[in-house]
Parts: structure tokens; sequence; C-alpha cells
């Protein structure tokens, strides 16, 4: 078979450019090992509130910020209020029962999936002042419903 001199090298490049990319997923799987966001640590969807760590969900204040742990279900969040210090970081611990949805603070950078299976985490400081929760991975025919409510407080 006769392959043009310009043809062989476009097929050269082509198998050129697949190695480069399968070559950078492999790579970057290896190197930074892709996962969720935040820390990777999992939980028994079917038993989250069995489990000791969201048996009891709320917000725990301690003099250096607060931590909130809320479990995400269609189509609600548990708590669905949340009474936080202003200025002082507040560490979030969600996880899912059902499906994925989106845990997501409107106005501020708090935004992370929820994923069943898996405990999603992140810090985060709030000025005084009361702010949406919302869902904003579409989970089900529910999903504009879901929503909660938090506050920040300026310590008295
Ligand atoms: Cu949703």
């Amino acid at each position: 078979m006769n392959v043009p001199l310009y043809e062989k090298i476009w097929m050269w490049a082509a198998a050129a450019i697949i190695v480069v990319f399968a070559l950078s997923v492999t790579v970057g799987y290896g190197i930074s090992a892709l996962q969720p966001p935040s820390h990777v640590e999992t939980i028994d969807p079917g038993k989250v509130f069995n489990d000791p760590r969201f048996a009891q969900r709320g917000v725990t204040t301690t003099a250096n910020g607060a931590t909130v742990v809320m479990a995400a279900m269609m189509f609600a969040f548990n708590p669905a209020e949340v009474h936080v210090p202003a200025g002082k970081p507040v560490t979030f611990r969600l996880t899912s029962v059902d499906v994925t949805h989106g845990f997501m603070i409107v106005g501020t950078n708090g935004n992370t999936m929820v994923v069943p299976g898996y405990v999603s985490q992140f810090t985060t400081r709030f000025a005084p002042g009361t702010y949406l929760i919302v869902c904003n991975e579409y989970c089900g025919t529910g999903h504009h419903l879901m929503s909660a409510k938090l506050v920040a407080e300026v310590a008295p």
C-alpha cells in the first residue's frame, strides 16, 4: 500500500496526540489520585443516621469556631436551619442518604457536591447575616424545594 509522506506525518501526529492524552490521564490519576473534593472518608449511605459521625446532626461550637454536621436527602437538608458564629472558621461535614445532592451557600464560597457513600468536608467563614443554602445538583422532582437556612451570628 502506498501512503504518501504527508499522510504518514498526520497519522503519526494523531497517534502521538492520543498517547499524550492517555498518559496525561494516567499520570494525573496516579499523582493526584483523582477523588471527590476534600478528604476521602466513606460511609454506608443506608446507615447514615446510625453512624456515630452523623447520629447527632447540627452545630457544635467551640472557642475556635464551629462544626456543622448535616445530612442531605430527597428533598431536604437535616437540620434545615443552623446558627454559626460569624467571622470564625466553620467546618461543614455532609453526606447524602440517597442520591447525589449539591450544597451551596448562596453568596459565599461554600459549595460542594454531597455524594452518597462519602463525607464531604470544607471550612469557610461568614460575615454576619442570614444565608440561603440550596441543592445545586438536580436530585429529583422535588429538587427545587430543597433548601436550608444558615444564620451567622456575632457572639454576644
Ligand atoms: Cu437537588
